[in-house]
């Protein structure tokens, strides 16, 4: 195994037992929305968001410890997001990280009950991030809500509903994954170096590292959505063009949207320039997210 497959190894297993251990058991009353909570939270993402959080930690001079709590609350963030996304109101997708989707499994109304708990869990978890010097408890969860609400993620989901059917421009489509993907990686990498007590300029550089990984990342996602079998995916494949929506590929095409690509993934690693040897981890998942089977 590669220095940087076993680096992920090791935190996903890291994440996984705080998620275990933050998450209400299968056994507490009433025990469907647990049993469903968990469900999709254990249904085998890639964690990397949470890695994410614990890398910024890393690079800024921090604890995997103090980054725990953050790490578990935007992965269980992201998870409600795609519980959410899956359902027959929303993409109406069967399959997701390989099992079949929360609504399918308890149902729609169950589904977004499921959802909504996963959603306000991860305020409690968040709510257990020790305070630094420079970030009191309250910035933190203002990064946090500000990040899932109106404007950004659940502002991108707007604008994707939004756009279906209609033929998008670059700048539209920009402007949907800033928030729907860019916002929760950048925050993801923000409150990981607040519990660092990253300095302004460390904060920034999460920030624009963050934004063009983020965007690099949903340029990837696209085009494995169009490259990729079902299986390899874990979702359906082909699911963009079957729906019309609009995608880097469909407006870009192919070539251009992998050139796209490792443009976004060259300016988001220039900014990790100040992070020196601390910055490594950080350096090698872009370049990993970059090489992603296309
Ligand atoms: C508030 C309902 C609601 C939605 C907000 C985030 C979002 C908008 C929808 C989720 C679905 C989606 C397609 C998001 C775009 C980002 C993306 C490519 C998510 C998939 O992330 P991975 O590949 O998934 O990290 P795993 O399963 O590995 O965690």
């Amino acid at each position: 195994m590669s220095d940087l497959k076993a680096y992920l190894k090791s935190q996903q297993v890291l994440v996984d037992d705080a998620l275990n251990s933050f998450l209400p058991r299968v056994t507490v009353r009433p025990k469907t929305v647990h049993q469903g909570m968990r469900y999709s939270i254990f249904a085998g993402g890639k964690r990397l968001r949470p890695i994410l959080t614990l890398a910024a930690a890393e690079a800024c001079g921090g604890e995997a410890k103090n980054a725990l709590p953050p790490a578990c609350s935007v992965e269980i963030m992201h998870t409600y997001s795609l519980v959410h996304d899956d359902l027959p109101s929303m993409d109406d997708d069967d399959l997701r990280r390989g099992r079949p989707t929360s609504h399918k499994v308890y149902g729609e109304g169950m589904a977004v009950l499921i959802g909504d708990a996963l959603l306000t869990e991860a305020f409690t978890v968040l709510a257990q991030t020790p305070p630094t010097k420079r970030y009191s408890l309250k910035d933190i969860l203002l990064e946090f809500s500000e990040c899932g609400g109106s404007k950004k993620l659940i502002g991108g989901q707007v604008l994707d509903l939004e756009g279906e059917g209609k033929d998008l421009t670059k700048a539209q489509l920009v402007r949907i994954h800033e928030n729907k993907t860019a916002a929760l990686l950048t925050t993801s990498l923000r409150l990981g170096g607040m519990t660092a007590n990253a300095t302004v300029r460390q904060l920034d550089a999460l920030t624009t590292f963050g934004y063009n990984l983020g965007l690099a990342f949903q340029v990837i996602d696209d085009i494995l959505d169009v490259t990729q079998s079902t299986e390899q995916l874990g979702k359906t494949a082909g699911k963009d063009e079957a729906v019309d929506k609009a995608t880097y590929p469909s407006i870009l095409g192919l070539d251009k949207s992998k050139k796209e690509a490792a443009r976004l993934t060259r300016k988001a690693l220039a900014a990790l320039e100040i992070f020196g040897k601390k910055g490594q981890h950080l350096e090698e998942i872009a370049h990993y997210l970059l090489d992603r089977e296309f």
